[in-house]
């Protein structure tokens, strides 16, 4: 069972529980309202509309990105070995990773609005400046603007990592561009998954349809735990609709083997999803400017 957003006949999304191929539209106008209510009313409106009625058919339509209105993605980074050392690697800055993985304070940053998220096989973006793109997949909980766990999704923090290497003051930059940040289309209840502190995370780059790169990795071998992040990321602020933290990634491709234009990546995490976008250069809109 998953929370969703589901194109209806009026081509408007709105927010529903899809169990199996069964829709079962929420009492709410979108995803951004459910995510101000609790996750013990959330728990209520869930079994409601699940037991109303019959529901409806899912169809052939694809399911859109799983977050909408103000909600907004951030990630963490740095919370696993893997990332330390691939940084300390690749940045003439080493120490300054050494450092945000032993502090107190973690590392997070602004990833995405919820308007820019693209989702499972829609393209991702690789920065046509940047010869050296990596994905990273990561554990992403969706939180509440109370800052309860509501669930978890599969995300693709990809990040042109040439850029950030060359000063990690350019960090906005290599991380928030077109197509640079994918999220799985559902919404998995944090109750529905049985050990969410220990789940493993598998990622695949295909390229002309070989396998060029596997990774594996447990959340359990994060430096940090989930509560520590949520506490950080909301000491300071609010997130009237929500927010999607995603919590760093434990895999890193080797330094200099950058992601190609047509590459295929796939994203698989235990008991939460898969996620699978294929690769393209990010390139302002046809028709130039925004008007
Ligand atoms: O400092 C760079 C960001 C690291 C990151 O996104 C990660 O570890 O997942
Ligand atoms: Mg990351």
């Amino acid at each position: 069972m998953k929370l969703v957003r589901y194109l209806g006949d009026t081509g408007r999304a709105r927010a529903a529980v899809l169990d199996g191929d069964v829709v079962h539209p929420l009492p709410v106008p979108d995803m951004a309202t459910l995510l101000r209510y609790r996750v013990a009313e959330i728990r209520e409106l869930i079994d409601r509309a699940t037991t109303a009625g019959a529901g409806l058919s899912l169809g052939e339509a694809p399911l859109p990105a799983p977050i909408d209105g103000r909600t907004e993605v951030w990630g963490a980074g740095v919370t696993y070995l893997r990332s330390r050392s691939a940084r300390v690697e690749e940045s003439p800055y080493g120490l300054v990773y050494e450092d945000v993985y032993d502090a107190a304070r973690p590392e997070l940053f602004f990833k995405s609005a919820a308007w820019r998220v693209r989702t499972d096989g829609e393209p991702a973006g690789i920065r046509p400046d940047c010869d050296d793109t990596v994905p990273e997949p990561e554990l992403a909980l969706v939180l509440n603007r109370h800052a309860e766990i509501v669930g978890a999704l599969v995300c693709n923090d990809l990040t042109a990592r040439g850029i950030e290497a060359e000063n990690p003051i350019y960090l906005p930059q290599a991380k928030l561009y077109q197509g640079s940040c994918a999220l799985s289309a559902g919404i998995v209840p944090w109750w529905a998954i049985a050990t969410p502190e220990d789940l493993s995370v598998a990622m695949e780059i295909r390229r002309n349809g070989a396998v060029v790169f596997s990774g594996e990795a447990r959340t359990s071998t994060m430096k940090r735990t989930y509560t520590e992040l949520v506490e950080w990321l909301f000491r300071p602020d609010e997130f009237p609709d929500g927010v999607v933290l995603s919590t760093g990634t434990g895999i890193v491709p080797p330094l200099g083997d950058g992601l190609r234009p047509g590459d295929v990546v796939t994203v698989s995490i235990d008991q939460v999803g898969t996620l699978t976008n294929t690769m393209t250069e990010a390139r302002p809109l046809a028709g130039g400017s925004a008007s």
